[in-house]
C-alpha cells in the first residue's frame, strides 16, 4: 500500500459492483432515451469511464471544469467555469457525473448553470457523498456510497493533484494534508 495511505475505505471490487448496479438502474430509467453524460473534471474521469461501459442506452459525453473555491473559503460558494461544455445541452437528457459531493456548493452551482440552458432533463450521478459536510442542500439521483467525513483519494480523487491513479478509494493519512485541506 502507498505510504501516504491510512487504509482502504472502498476496495476496487466493491466499487466495480456498485458501478455495475448504478449502470443497470440508470439504463433502465433512461430506456428509449439517449443520455448526454457530463463529467466534472478532473475527479470524475475514472468513475465516468467505468460507468459509461456498463450503460446499455446510447450515451454521448462532454466535460465541464470548474475552479475550486478552495476548501478553506467554502463559505463563499463562488465557483468559476474554467471549461464549459462543447455542445448545446438544450433539449438533451443530461446526466451530470461527479466523483464526490462534499459541501454541495459545486453541484449546486453546476445544476443552476446547466438548468439555465433548458435541458430536457437533468439528473445527478455521484459516486461518493459526504452528507455531514453539506452546506447547501442538493439532490443526488444516483449515488454510489455515502461516506464519513474523512479525506479520501484514489479512483480519480486527488489531494493536491496526486493519488488519482490509486485503484481503491483510500483514506489519506492526516499528516499528508494537515494544514493544507
Ligand atoms: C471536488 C469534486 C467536486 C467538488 C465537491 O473537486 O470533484 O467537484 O470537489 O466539493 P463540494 O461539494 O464541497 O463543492 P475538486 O475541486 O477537488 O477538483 P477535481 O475534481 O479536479 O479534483
Ligand atoms: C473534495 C474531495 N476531494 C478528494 N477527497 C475528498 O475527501 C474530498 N472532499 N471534497
Amino acid at each position: 500500500m502507498h505510504p501516504d495511505i491510512e487504509r482502504v475505505l472502498l476496495a476496487r471490487e466493491e466499487i466495480q459492483e456498485r458501478v455495475r448496479l448504478l449502470g443497470t438502474q440508470i439504463s433502465a430509467d433512461y430506456k428509449g432515451k439517449e443520455i448526454l453524460a457530463v463529467g466534472v473534471l478532473k475527479g470524475s474521469v475514472v468513475f465516468l469511464a467505468d460507468l459509461l461501459r456498463v450503460l446499455t442506452v446510447p450515451v454521448e459525453i462532454d466535460f465541464i471544469a470548474v475552479s475550486s473555491y478552495g476548501k478553506a473559503s467554502a463559505s463563499s460558494g463562488v465557483v468559476r467555469i474554467l471549461k464549459d461544455l462543447d455542445r448545446s445541452i438544450t433539449g438533451r437528457d443530461v446526466l451530470l457525473v461527479e466523483d464526490i459531493v462534499d459541501t454541495g456548493l459545486t453541484l449546486n452551482y453546476l445544476k443552476e448553470h446547466l438548468l439555465s440552458q433548458q435541458p430536457a432533463g437533468l439528473r445527478v450521478c455521484a459516486l461518493l457523498d459526504k452528507p455531514s459536510r453539506r452546506r447547501v442542500p442538493v439532490e443526488i439521483d444516483y449515488l454510489g456510497f455515502s461516506i464519513p467525513d474523512e479525506f479520501v483519494v484514489g479512483y480519480g480523487l486527488d489531494y493536491a493533484g496526486r493519488y488519482r491513479n490509486l485503484p481503491d478509494i483510500c483514506v489519506l493519512r492526516r499528516e499528508v494534508y494537515e494544514g493544507g485541506r
